[in-house]
């Protein structure tokens, strides 16, 4: 089996003047979505930034960046319902109007840092009726044991997503989730709900490779980008995404898992050609 490999190339929580390498504008987008599709990237999971270089979730920023992508890629493009941890529901449920090909859907609330990641039942279940409305593709976040609980009872209650796949990321090593070691990840992949087609793994910050290691071993798939990991190893900055990508890449081959173009990816998502 191949590997899906995605990249989070921003994220919400770095600041460019801190990190002058992180794509915070539409050229850098591409550039960055160009160069890790060569790579080996199948799919972009996207968090906007303003004119100042700020995070946000304005809608026609969002619409700009994913046309833009669609022009220079075949990646499957990912929006993040979850942006940063100071966001309002309405914003973070409003950025859907964007129509991307997939979302993150976060399935639970998380210390994040020193802050708060806010994702009651209501919320969750408020953005899943409206992911599916919109026939668009969720990627289920799971920051915590406790998540995939939440996930089970969301599929039993709520039903799957529309194209009957479900794909969730385990996202490892946020201070104040699980745990970026191989024990989290082999504890959360042995708990999913039967319903689940697939699993990416996220190891944050130094747990990356051990993260990224136990996920091919155990047949899952890849996440990683800037938005997650900020240095090769002590001392080594990354100065782009496509260092970690073609890092990621480079370990599928090694454990016999060539990565998958977007094509594929699609397949595996149940996401329709474009
Ligand atoms: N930035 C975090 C607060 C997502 O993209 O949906 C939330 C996050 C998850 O990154
Ligand atoms: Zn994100």
């Amino acid at each position: 089996m191949g590997v899906m490999i995605t990249v989070a190339p921003t994220g919400a929580e770095s600041r460019k003047e801190d990190v002058p390498a992180l794509p915070t504008t539409v050229e850098e987008i591409v550039a960055t979505a160009q160069q890790v599709e060569a790579a080996g990237a199948a799919m972009i999971h996207l968090h906007l930034r303003d004119a100042s270089h700020e995070p946000t979730l304005d809608v026609g920023v969002g619409r700009e960046w994913v046309a833009a992508v669609r022009e220079s890629t075949d990646l499957v493009v990912q929006i993040s319902t979850g942006g940063a941890v100071t966001d309002s529901f309405k914003d973070r449920l409003a950025v859907l109007e964007v129509e991307p090909d997939s979302c993150s859907v976060s399935m639970g609330t998380v210390n994040f840092g020193d802050g708060v990641f806010h994702n009651p039942p209501g919320f969750i279940r408020d953005l899943y009726r409206d992911v599916r409305e919109r026939d668009i593709v969720p990627e289920f976040e799971l920051f915590d044991l406790g998540h995939i609980e939440s996930l089970r009872r969301l599929l039993r209650d709520e039903g799957v997503p529309a194209k009957g796949r479900v794909h969730c990321n385990l996202v490892c090593g946020v201070p104040g989730g699980m745990p970026g070691t191989p024990q989290a990840v082999m504890a959360a992949a042995s708990m999913l709900p039967p319903e689940v087609s697939s699993w990416s793994a996220t190891g944050v910050g130094r747990s990356s490779v051990s993260v990224l290691l136990t996920a091919l071993a155990l047949g899952g798939h890849l996440r990683v980008g800037m938005e997650d990991t900020l240095t090769l190893s002590p001392g080594r900055p990354v100065t782009s995404n496509t260092e970690l990508v073609l890092r990621a890449a480079g370990l599928g081959r090694l454990a016999n898992r060539e990565p998958l173009d977007p094509t594929a990816a699609r397949e595996v998502l149940g996401i329709a050609a474009r």
